[in-house]
């Protein structure tokens, strides 16, 4: 007898927009059998490069931005068939970011100089092409007053008002709105309330059946 797959479940969201949190929730809720796998993982050789990136005080970067935005993409690869044998398992597994997250920040960080050529769409999207693509869709929608409110807003490259407001928008813009597996959840509810919606979602959401692939994410 073969066992019923896991399913990969995706939350992605603004910094601040509680998505680890919920992750960790959620993950509680499903139980044992579940893996939570958060993005960027910077436990890798290619994660220490982007928690360098990050976490850099400098802004004269040497790294080019199409090799980080390469380098994030890579980090999904190296997990890519982990995430798939813990769900041939019958494990779920939950991700905290991940394609859509690559997109939307390397789109507004290419456009946030004048010096250099904003990236398109159909470029960003390609490093990610193949990667599985989720069963269950959340975007936590976080508003901008309750989203400066959370401590911690600000220590990281990134977190700055201005610029989350753009990769908000470029978010709104690229998140597949028609998808039946995508869920636009409201961030600014407590806690309880979004993991008890999110939970119930996931619960209720179909057996998937054959693996999906990502042939084109925007
Ligand atoms: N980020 C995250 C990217 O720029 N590209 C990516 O592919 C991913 C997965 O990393 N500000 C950015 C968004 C965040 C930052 O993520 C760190 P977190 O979830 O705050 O640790
Ligand atoms: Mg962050």
């Amino acid at each position: 007898m073969s066992i019923n797959r896991g399913k990969l479940i995706l939350i992605e969201g603004l910094d601040r927009s509680g998505k680890s949190t919920q992750c960790d929730c959620l993950t509680a809720k499903l139980g044992a059998n579940t893996v939570l796998v958060k993005f960027p993982d910077r436990t890798t050789p290619i994660g220490h490069q982007i928690n360098a990136y990050l976490t850099s005080a400098s802004d004269a970067k040497n790294d080019s931005l199409e090799s980080m935005h390469l380098l994030f993409s890579a980090n999904r690869w190296e997990l890519a068939s982990t995430i798939k044998a813990h769900l041939t398992a019958g494990r779920d597994v939950v991700l905290d970011r991940y394609v859509y997250s690559g997109i939307a920040y390397s789109y507004v960080a290419s456009r946030a100089s004048s010096t250099r050529q904003p990236l398109s769409l159909d470029w960003l999207q390609v490093p990610d092409l193949g990667l599985l693509k989720p069963d269950v869709f959340f975007f936590l929608n976080v508003s901008e007053e309750e989203q400066v409110r959370r401590a911690g807003f600000g220590e990281e490259l990134y977190e700055k008002r201005e610029f989350q407001r753009s990769v908000a928008d470029i978010f709104h813009k690229i998140l597949p709105k028609g998808d039946e597996t995508f869920h636009l959840i409201d961030a600014d509810k407590s806690l309880d309330e979004i993991s008890s919606v999110i939970y119930e979602t996931v619960a209720a959401a179909p057996q998937p059946g054959d693996f999906q692939y990502y042939i084109k994410i925007v």
